[in-house]
């Protein structure tokens, strides 16, 4: 029922009412060989996550929560390249859907007017030297017309931005299209075209930022991304630092 027009993604689709996680389904599935391009929705989750084990916020009914299972022939080094892929994804779904061009913020946070709007977790099986199946978990805040207070001064939604509501599985669509879309770009040519891409919605490059990685926050210039996804930051004493992972928090001059 969602009106597929990709040619993979999302027509092994595992659409569910209520899960804990679609991202700990989406592990199952992919751990027992589900193919690339499985997906796994939920109209609500109980136990959703981000990062470290972070809460994420999914009422019923009024998000997307998804999981989507890829299967690249990358070593895991490359795999933060995914999230950035994923977030030129969500970006240009948005932009197509309410023409508000939504903003990136490395590594997996998708923002309008400076709010969360949509959030990413990118996760890997894998071997030392190769990746088996990355899940994907996408989750965007589409009609809420509130957020509980600890969220509410960082969520958004596409609804509170636009005044308007939105059919889900047309977002869903649109979005599916455009994964598909950029992961074969990426198969085909590498990450330099989603790279460019990225850079277009980045709001980190170029600022003063702190980022708190789990050793320690960096304070210094965010300089750019480099070819395999990292974030180059460079401190006040000149010295170079790559980030793999970490949040950042951008300085206002
Ligand atoms: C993320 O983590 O942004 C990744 C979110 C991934 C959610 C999807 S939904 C489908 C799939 N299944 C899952 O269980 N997860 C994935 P992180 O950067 O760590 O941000 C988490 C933080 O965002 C929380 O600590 C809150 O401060 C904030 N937050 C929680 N829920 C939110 C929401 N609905 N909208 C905006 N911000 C939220």
């Amino acid at each position: 029922q969602l009106g597929l027009k990709t040619k993979r993604f999302g027509w092994n689709v595992y659409d569910q009412e209520s899960v804990p996680s679609t991202q700990q389904l989406a592990h199952q599935l992919a751990h027992e060989g589900a193919e690339e391009g499985t997906i796994v929705i939920a109209e609500e989750q109980t136990a959703g996550r981000g990062r470290l084990n972070r809460s994420w916020h999914s009422p019923k009914g009024t998000g997307i929560w998804m999981s989507l299972i890829l299967r690249p022939s990358i070593p895991p080094q490359q795999a933060p390249q995914l999230t950035l892929l994923v977030a030129v994804a969500v970006a240009e779904a948005i932009q197509e859907v309410t023409n508000i061009v939504p903003d990136i913020k490395w590594p997996n946070d998708i923002l309008v007017n400076g709010k969360k709007v949509a959030g990413i977790l990118t996760e890997l099986q894998a071997d030392p030297d190769q990746v088996r199946a990355v899940i994907v978990g996408i989750g965007m805040n589409v009609n809420q017309k509130q957020f509980p207070n600890d969220i509410a001064p960082i969520a958004t939604s596409l609804a509170l931005e636009t005044g308007r509501t939105f059919h889900r599985p047309k977002i869903v669509q649109t979005l599916l299209q455009k994964l598909e879309q950029l992961y074969g770009q990426y198969l085909q040519h590498g990450f330099l075209p989603i790279k460019l891409l990225w850079e277009g919605y980045a709001v980190t490059i170029g600022q003063q930022i702190v980022a708190r990685t789990l050793n320690g926050a960096i304070r210094g210039v965010a300089l750019g991304i480099t070819d395999s996804g990292t974030l180059k930051v460079q401190t006040e004493d000149g010295a170079i630092h790559y980030i793999y992972s970490a949040d950042i928090e951008i300085k206002k001059e």
